[in-house]
């Protein structure tokens, strides 16, 4: 059984998680701390990588080269674009878009570059597990596109947009570059967010209410999942 990621952005994703983690090992590591130890029986890394879509990448590709991880999760907070996600509630990506990638310029859709694909598709095992958690905990949990771009969207006109450019449910700083990694590195991939938010008007003051619950419903639903993880 190999060794599993769970990354988040902020110390604030990840801090639910360090109080869980046992037999803790800290390794600093490319400006940053890598936190080795263990849920159960599980040998975990979880990290936090710093805001946005660069440091992202980093941290995945760390965790993967130089931790070893064969399977990476990532827990955080996101902001709402679907009318039926409200704050708390929880989203799992199927795909991952950059909604600030644009080269449109030369004919193509937003979100592409030659040799990238718009949308990265999340693992469907890890998908069926986290499936499986819901239904037995009786948790609502949407499934949907989630769209990453190196800005906090607090605009009804700019969430709009990538809602309806990329049919995107949710959107936050992170997941399609750690997609990226991973796809790229054959690494089987989750992304799980809370919503903090609504990306509207309002976001900057939802975002530093919730931020801290919404962030420990993702982290404790991660958690549920370690456990279930079988290969
Ligand atoms: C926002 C965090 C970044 O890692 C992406 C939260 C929640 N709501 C969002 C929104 N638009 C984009 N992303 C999100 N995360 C970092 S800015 C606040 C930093 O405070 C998801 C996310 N509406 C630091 C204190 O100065």
């Amino acid at each position: 059984m190999g060794k599993i990621a769970i990354m988040g952005a902020m110390p604030e994703e990840i801090d639910p998680l360090l109080a869980k983690l046992e037999n803790v090992k800290e390794n600093g590591y490319g400006a940053n701390i890598y936190y080795e130890g263990s849920y159960g029986s599980k040998e975990v890394v979880v990290a936090y990588s710093k805001i946005g879509k660069v440091f992202a990448a980093l941290t995945a590709t760390i965790l993967i080269e130089k931790f070893g991880c064969e399977k990476l999760l990532f827990s955080g907070v996101a902001g709402a674009i679907s009318d039926d996600l409200k704050i708390g509630d929880l989203v799992i990506a199927d795909g991952l878009c950059q909604h600030d990638l644009d080269i449109t310029a030369f004919g193509h859709p937003y979100g592409y570059v030659p040799e990238g694909e718009v949308c990265i598709p999340t693992d469907v095992n890890l998908r069926n597990i986290a499936k499986q958690v819901a239904k037995e905990k009786d948790i609502k949990l949407k499934e949907g596109v989630i769209a990453t771009g190196d800005q906090f969207v607090a605009s009804f006109e700019r969430k709009e947009w990538v809602g309806k450019t990329f049919k995107a449910s949710a959107l936050e700083m992170e997941g399609a570059s750690v997609a990226v990694v991973c796809n790229a590195l054959n690494v089987p991939f989750f992304i799980l967010r809370a919503i903090s938010d609504s990306a509207d008007m309002d976001a900057g003051f939802d975002f530093d209410a919730f931020l801290e619950s919404s962030a420990k419903v993702s982290a404790e639903f991660i958690l549920e999942m370690v456990g279930r993880i079988e290969e």
